[in-house]
């Protein structure tokens, strides 16, 4: 955990880590279950390689916000359905990050401090790592069990749509083409509010939908959403030129190698500072909307430009 982190979110994230990570675990063996039987060994590799890309100590950042927002809003989704929720948008986060380290994409060999999935694999392995867990993100949506089937499928809306040709994958398609090339700071925010910051959205918005948000939540909900996106990516940038590769889990320095834009190229490393505290200022400015307990998500915002990895 980093150092500066505030201990009550530290104990927060880490109870949001524990419940996910025992959810994914469970549905990951029952998946398989059925398979075990027949030793079946390809399919075994699979959940192998699954596994080791779900199982491999990353923050749970989305989890942990799907938790929050749900928290400020109301306690009516039950435990285990906000588990599910939460496990499926860290499906889909995690795939993104098995294919986004492939090859034919960023081409990076470190991943949460491991080797990548095809590295400790090899790339047609990794790719279906990647299928499955996104198609696993939907099936641990579709398994909730007190919540309307309205609000199922608006889940299921806001999920598709954070991580497919108008969210992530669009904002990924952008980023290889972009490649080399000088990004406008317009075009960088357009950039990253469809390939981060869409799922990032998606889990607030998620975890608001299951606790029953009104308009008005759902509204200052996504202008906090959109604050800590943001913030989060332009930190992340900051992050690759000052952290170290051992701290980060990922190689350090791989968006200059890449020729990526970047906000610290763009504005300059204390700008690009400044850019991150104001837009966790306004993600505190947005939940003055909410009545119920915000204090996670106050946290969560602070932890964002706090992290070290
Ligand atoms: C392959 C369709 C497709 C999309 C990939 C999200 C993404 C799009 C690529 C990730 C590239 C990257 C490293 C972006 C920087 C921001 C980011 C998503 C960092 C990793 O998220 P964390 O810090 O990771 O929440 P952990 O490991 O803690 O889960």
């Amino acid at each position: 955990m980093n150092p500066g982190t505030n201990k009550n979110c530290q104990s927060f994230l880490q109870e949001s880590q524990t419940r996910v990570n025992r959810l994914l675990q469970l549905k990951i063996n029952t998946q398989y279950s059925v398979f075990s039987n027949t030793q079946e060994p390809d399919l075994q590799r699979l959940k192998q390689a699954s596994a080791y890309c779900i199982n491999n100590g990353g923050k749970r950042l989305r989890p942990s916000l799907v938790y929050a927002t749900a928290k400020a809003i109301s306690n009516k989704p039950s435990t285990h359905d906000l588990d599910l929720i939460a496990a499926a948008v860290e499906c889909i986060h995690s795939y993104s990050l098995v294919h986004d380290d492939l090859p034919a994409m960023d081409d990076d060999d470190l991943r949460r401090g491991n080797p990548t999935c095809h590295i400790a694999y090899d790339e047609a392995t990794a790719i279906l790592v990647g299928d499955g867990l996104q198609s696993f993100a939907f099936e641990l949506l579709a398994e909730t069990e007190n919540l309307t089937t309205e609000i199922q499928i608006r889940l299921v809306k806001l999920l598709a749509q954070a991580s497919g040709n108008f969210g992530m994958v669009g904002g990924q398609m952008i980023d290889l083409q972009s490649a080399g090339q000088q990004l406008t700071l317009q075009q960088l925010e357009q950039m990253h509010s469809l390939k981060t910051g869409a799922l990032i959205c998606a889990s607030i918005a998620m975890g608001a939908t299951a606790a029953g948000a009104t308009t008005n939540e759902l509204k200052a909900l996504n202008d906090y959403a959109k604050a800590i996106g943001l913030a989060f990516q332009v930190q992340d940038d900051i992050l690759d030129i000052e952290s170290d590769t051992e701290t980060l889990g990922k190689t350090q320095g791989a968006d200059e190698k890449l020729q990526k834009a970047t906000y610290p190229a763009l504005l300059g490393l204390e700008q690009a500072k400044d850019k991150a505290q104001q837009l966790v200022n306004s993600a505190h400015q947005a939940l003055a909307h909410i009545s119920g307990d915000t204090e996670q998500l106050h946290q969560l915002a602070d932890f964002i430009i706090q992290r070290n990895h």
